[in-house]
């Protein structure tokens, strides 16, 4: 499969000549959820964007966001990040040749991001501070230095996100609801920004956690904190598109707690064969505690891989069985 700029190319501002850094991302699966379905008494699909490139959603904005920037003539990029732009920043760049640096919050981004950002060459930079500080920081810097700042306020980001909401209807034709972690909220308003050009308007639920819920309260969160460490975000970017495009599509931003989240997760790997992150299940945690609203045909988006959090998955799944190498031990440890 091409990728989605070549994909999408007549609904993307670029030409046919503009340079494209791609690793062949979108695509991605849009699988049926038989269990879910059964518990919300819905029809739901879950939209496995950890099948991207670099694990994660954010790979459809990092094409166009280091394509515009490689077409504009920029040598490096930056970004602040709670982990999975930073993977994808530092991929893209390496593909496209250009330097990187990314700015995460001290020990609080995932294990397998930071191991990515680091193999892809970038300067990882650990900010003792949170994800909102971090972004100020690099626009501010941005305003100084000639390098491409390429978290969501860049707007071919927002661009190449909208595709997953093309796929989604390409395959279902209709849709009632679209469940949706936010964190920064540019995901979420990509997604309605791609529906709107289709001319099709899913409800919209956008889910928060619960110790990082600016959008529900209705204030910036100075301490953020949530185990979904993607989402540990106190002040996004995209805070009035996100919350418009809820409000235009009859939909709801609401909370959810890590306990949920965590729950939503475990059930996803044991009972539907679908190992996603922490923050990608709170869209299915919120599915879980506040239902489907009537909505007959729903889509949950699964944001990110599980293997990005081992160290999450670990602590929160049975451990292992030891062993002696003999058949009595191996068939007492097989059967139980
Ligand atoms: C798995 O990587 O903000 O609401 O710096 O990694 O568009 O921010 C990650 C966000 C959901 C929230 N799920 O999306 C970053 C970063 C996962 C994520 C979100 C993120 P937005």
């Amino acid at each position: 499969m091409p990728g989605l700029m070549e994909r999408y190319r007549e609904r993307l501002p670029f030409c046919a000549d503009d340079p494209v850094v791609s690793l062949g991302e979108g695509t991605t699966p849009l699988v049926h959820a038989p269990h879910l379905s059964e518990l919300v008494d819905s029809e739901v699909w879950l939209k496995l964007e950890g099948l991207n490139p670099t694990g994660s959603f954010k790979d459809r904005g990092m094409t166009c966001a280091v394509s515009a920037a490689v077409r504009e003539g920029a040598k490096a990029v930056i970004c602040a990040s709670t982990g999975n732009t930073a993977a994808s920043a530092a991929a893209y760049a390496a593909r496209g040749g250009l330097t990187c640096a990314v700015i995460v919050p001290e020990g609080k981004i995932a294990q397998g991001k930071l191991a990515q950002a680091l193999m892809h060459g970038a300067r990882v930079i650990a900010l003792r501070g949170n994800f909102d500080q971090a972004l100020t920081l690099v626009r501010a810097l941005t305003d100084r230095q000639p390098i491409a700042l390429v978290n969501s306020v860049n707007r071919f980001r927002l661009e190449g996100q909208k595709t997953a909401a093309f796929e989604i209807i390409e395959q279902l034709e209709t849709l009632d609801a679209l469940c949706i972690p936010v964190g920064n909220a540019g995901n979420i308003t990509a997604y309605w920004k791609g529906f709107a050009e289709l001319d099709v308007a899913p409800r919209l639920f956008g889910f928060q956690a619960e110790g990082a819920a600016p959008l529900v309260l209705g204030k910036r969160v100075d301490q953020p904190e949530t185990v979904a460490s993607a989402i540990r975000i106190g002040n996004p970017a995209r805070w009035e598109e996100a919350m418009e495009a809820m409000t235009a599509s009859r939909g709801m931003v609401r909370a959810v707690s890590d306990a949920e989240i965590l729950s939503a997760y475990r059930l996803l790997a044991a009972r539907e064969g679908v190992f996603c992150e922490p923050a990608s299940a709170a869209s299915v945690a919120g599915l879980l505690r506040y239902g489907a609203d009537g909505a007959a045909r729903v889509a949950c988006v699964l944001t990110g891989h599980g293997l990005k959090d081992p160290e999450t998955a670990l602590h929160q799944a049975g451990g292992v069985i030891p062993c002696e190498p003999n058949l009595t031990a191996v068939e007492e440890a097989v059967l139980g």
